[in-house]
């Protein structure tokens, strides 16, 4: 059975027009949409979904950075696609992330508090479906 995983793009990639593009490589890549919707995020979403991060540094400006503005969410299935789609995002700073991911190619550092780095990939199987069920109940 193929695999699924919620993948976001954050408020700075569908700010800066960039949605189609990073959706573009979602599906050249051969996966599939199955869900998708663009919404602003509320406070509370957005404490379940970075749960695991309350209490870092970082953690009050990413919220605020993830009110700013309309988000594009989205369930992206097929074979393996948490780390498949992980590959294709790149690494967590933009600066460092490889040329030819999503992070590489489109995103910079802003010299912020947040790293503002286009998109969100589930990290594992069971922190896919805790986040699909975030985002689409
Ligand atoms: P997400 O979860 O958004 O796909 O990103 P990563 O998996 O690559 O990174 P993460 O969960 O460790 O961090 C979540 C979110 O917080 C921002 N962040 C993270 C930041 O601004 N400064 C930091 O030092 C870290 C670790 C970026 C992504």
């Amino acid at each position: 059975m193929s695999q699924r995983t919620l993948v976001l793009v954050k408020p700075d990639g569908v700010q800066r027009g960039l949605t189609g593009q990073i959706l573009a490589r979602i599906e050249a890549k051969g996966y599939t949409l199955s869900q998708l919707k663009l919404v602003n995020a509320s406070r509370e979403v957005l404490e379940q979904h970075y749960a695991e991060h309350q209490g870092k540094p970082f953690f009050e400006p990413l919220v605020q950075f993830m009110l700013s503005g309309p988000v594009v969410a989205a369930v992206v299935e097929g074979d393996r696609v948490i780390e498949g789609f992980r590959i294709l995002a790149g690494a967590t700073e933009p600066t460092t992330a490889a040329p030819g991911t999503i992070r590489g190619d489109l995103g910079r550092d802003w010299g912020e508090k947040v790293q503002k780095n286009l998109v969100h990939g589930s990290d594992s199987p069971e922190s896919a479906e805790r986040e699909i069920g975030i985002w689409f109940g």
